[in-house]
């Protein structure tokens, strides 16, 4: 998914390196203790070739936020207010990919890493009302090199969890000193209100699988539910005042 024009280091000769490193230690146990060594090779490869990537995901977001900011600036000039209220951004920890990866099932690798973590790049933009949440969708994805990947619309259809978002997966092509990246990058675009529920929904429940009991679920979908009226009933006011 991310085209390399060149790389004078592979997989490969990194690995040698690390056995040769491993091969020279005085406690020569490699191998009678084979599978173990070759996991923390793996690791150590792993670890070392996602700090290099964390750079291209990071500037992709650097890029995307750009254009963000950009089109709410534009849309401001010509409607007196701003569709934006904030956008945050991260590049999701290794800590944190090992273990989605460890959850899909995935060995631990670069290629599974590419081709299955769509959010190692993440963008959450929040909008004061739900049409900005479209609207600054369709901005974003009008811009030439932003590429739509993947649409998951969790406000028409909420997740079980009552969490509401629009999630999208793109593309957007970087120039580097050595050629053009595409890099995906998730961009969750979400209410204030459904902001505020899935703040607080990640804190008390989305990590915390084992303490949910039914009635503890039932009370946090009530709270996913005013939310969504909330935000309807202030769609609607705006709408009032022509806004
Ligand atoms: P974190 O800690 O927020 O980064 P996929 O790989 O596309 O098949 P994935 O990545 O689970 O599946 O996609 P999905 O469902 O679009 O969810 C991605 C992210 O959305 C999550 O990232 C959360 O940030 C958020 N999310 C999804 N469901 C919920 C929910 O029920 N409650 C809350 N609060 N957030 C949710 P991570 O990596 O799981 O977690």
């Amino acid at each position: 998914m991310i085209p390399y024009a060149e790389n004078n280091r592979t997989d490969q000769n990194i690995q040698t390196e690390l056995e040769n490193f491993m091969a020279e230690t005085e406690n020569n146990e490699i191998e009678r203790q084979e599978p173990a060594v070759a996991e923390i090779v793996g690791k150590a490869i792993f670890s070392q070739k996602y700090d290099e990537y964390a750079f291209f995901y990071q500037s992709a977001i650097r890029q995307l936020t750009t254009k963000l900011q950009i089109v709410s600036a534009d849309f401001s000039r010509n409607n007196d207010r701003s569709p934006i209220e904030s956008i945050t951004s991260r590049v999701k920890s290794l800590e944190s990919i090992a273990a989605k990866m460890e959850h899909k099932g995935l060995e631990l690798n670069l290629d599974n890493m590419i081709s299955n973590i769509n959010d190692t790049a993440g963008i959450r933009v929040i909008c004061p009302f739900l049409k900005d949440v479209y609207e600054v969708a369709d901005m974003l994805l009008k811009q030439k090199d932003v590429e739509l990947i993947k649409i998951k619309d969790y406000i028409k259809n909420p997740k079980k969890s009552g969490y509401r978002s629009l999630h999208l997966i793109v593309k957007t092509s970087v120039l580097f000193s050595d050629g053009i990246r595409e890099i995906p990058v998730e961009i969750q675009i979400r209410t204030i209100a459904q902001n505020f529920f899935a703040s607080t929904d990640h804190q008390i429940r989305y990590k915390r699988q084992s303490k949910i009991t039914p009635e503890i679920h039932k009370k946090m979908l009530e709270c996913a539910e005013l939310m969504a009226n909330a935000d309807e009933q202030m769609q609607k006011l705006a709408e009032k005042v022509e806004i």
